[in-house]
């Protein structure tokens, strides 16, 4: 199949055609906290407030900055670099801290509340930030940016954190325009303005556009945004595929690919749920590996459970300490949301491919994901149902004492850090809202 007949659409049908004629009346609102986790350790911490502060471990630890406060940033400090790197930039007196992720989740349902108070078509986008459909609320709020003012000031009002808005017909406008409007700010691009306000922006300012597309651009002379969209939609589909058309949308200010295209709030499922754990000094310690995977096959677990989903993949990916990754999967005969079962096959991954060598990185990965699991045979089905019921029970008692209360990987040291970011879960709008409903309910993650 060409990449052209995977992405062109149908003629709109009447009512779709009206529906997007509609969708340049949305009002959209993308709001984002400023500094979010260095801004609520500053709450529990106000000695910590006019320092430079870095939220992600320690100095002269493995690992990344999660967060950076301002004044850390402009010391070209920014989140995802090394910890280590950060240190040598920052002055002696930064503070480094590892973080506090129960904290962090507190204040983001306290920030869901406060959105909700706008309208109930809210979407939590990441741990701090989420789209508002605010169209047609004119009446109950009054226009956009008055609405934007209010909303502002009852987010301050109630969690004491700063947050910017971006407002805009579209998704991907509004979170170019609260970018822009950091920190501490309002910003509306006008209807009609959208490819005007995005034209002088760099490309990689672009939802979606990361490093590597960033250079890709660069070597075809592509920098700012107006030089996208004064492309042929076919020049970049030919180029990047259904990547290059999408870009070529939101080069335009329009709502294209992954995410963008569906309504907020409307449910999507997801492809993959991960976590990976970094050490902080690379191990060849097989206990300890293995330990780290059966903690890794548990969190994978746990998520599936959380969204009612069953995987039919498990990967293994594996770094060395020379950067060498190896990804490998194995395809279940049954899809599974059982944390053993996902540790068998994650653990026989491991010990296949494992060659010896110090190890960075492990992750796990579950994909093929489905809604219902698959058909055993009846001694397989005994114990399968054995372990869901233990499952079950482990996962009451984490909802009690917290995620380390029970566990496979007994004995295991370490901490891991979530990945809010690439694997947002548990998130409102897109969640499922009570654990009751996990079993009816789609799940959620993009
Ligand atoms: N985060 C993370 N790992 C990343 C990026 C972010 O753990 N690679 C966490 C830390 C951030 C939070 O998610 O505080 C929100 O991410 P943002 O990108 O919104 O960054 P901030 O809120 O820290 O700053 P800004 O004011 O630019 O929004
Ligand atoms: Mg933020």
């Amino acid at each position: 199949m060409s990449t052209r007949t995977q992405t062109s659409r149908p003629q709109p049908a009447p009512e779709e055609q009206r529906r997007e004629a509609d969708n340049s009346l949305r009002t959209i609102f993308h709001v984002d906290m400023d500094a979010f986790f260095v801004s609520v350790e500053e709450l529990f911490d106000p000695s910590l407030k006019g320092k430079v502060v870095v939220v992600g471990g320690r100095r002269n630890e493995r690992g990344v900055v999660a967060a950076a406060n301002y004044a850390a940033r402009k010391f070209g400090v920014h989140s995802a670099m090394p910890l280590r790197t950060a240190s040598r930039l920052l002055p002696s007196d930064a503070v480094f801290l590892d973080g506090h992720p129960d904290r962090y989740r507190e204040c983001s349902a306290q920030v869901y509340d406060v959105l909700q108070c706008f309208t109930p078509a809210v979407e939590m986008a990441s741990i701090d930030e989420a789209y508002l459909d605010m169209s047609g609320t004119e009446r109950l709020h009054g226009p956009a940016l008055r609405a934007a003012h209010l909303l502002h000031l009852m987010m301050k009002d109630r969690t004491r954190l700063n947050c910017s808005i971006g407002i805009a017909t579209s998704r991907l406008v509004a979170k170019v325009a609260s970018d822009q409007a950091k920190p501490n700010g309002v910003l509306a691009v006008v209807p009609g303005c959208e490819a005007a306000f995005l034209a002088p922006l760099d490309v990689r300012k672009i939802p979606g556009v990361g490093k590597v597309m960033e250079s890709n651009l660069h070597a075809m002379g592509v920098r700012k945004v107006r030089d996208l969209a004064a492309m042929e939609d076919s020049q970049l589909e030919q180029r990047f595929g259904k990547w290059g058309l999408a870009l070529a949308g939101k080069s335009r200010g329009e709502d294209a690919g992954g995410w963008f295209d569906t309504a907020i709030g409307e449910h999507e499922d997801p492809k993959s749920m991960s976590h990976e754990h970094t050490f902080n000094e690379d191990s060849a310690d097989v206990n300890l590996l293995e330990a780290t995977i059966a903690r890794l096959s548990e969190m994978v677990g746990r998520r599936l459970r959380e969204s009612g989903l069953y995987a039919r993949t498990v990967q293994l990916k594996l770094r060395y300490s020379d950067f060498t990754t190896i990804t490998r999967a194995h395809t279940l005969a049954a899809a599974t949301q059982l944390d053993t079962e996902i540790l068998e096959h994650a653990r026989s991954l491991f010990r296949r491919n494992w060659r010896g060598g110090a190890v960075r990185l492990l992750g796990v990965q579950a994909s093929s994901l489905e809604h219902s699991e698959g058909q055993r045979d009846l001694l397989e089905a005994t114990r399968h149902e054995r372990w869901q019921h233990a499952l079950d029970a482990a996962d009451r008692m984490r909802d009690k004492y917290g995620e380390s209360a029970v566990s496979l990987a007994s004995g295991m040291k370490g901490v891991y850090r979530e990945r809010t970011h690439e694997n947002p879960t548990a998130l409102p709008g897109k969640a499922p809202s009570k654990p009751d409903d996990r079993k009816n309910k789609k799940a959620t993650e993009a």
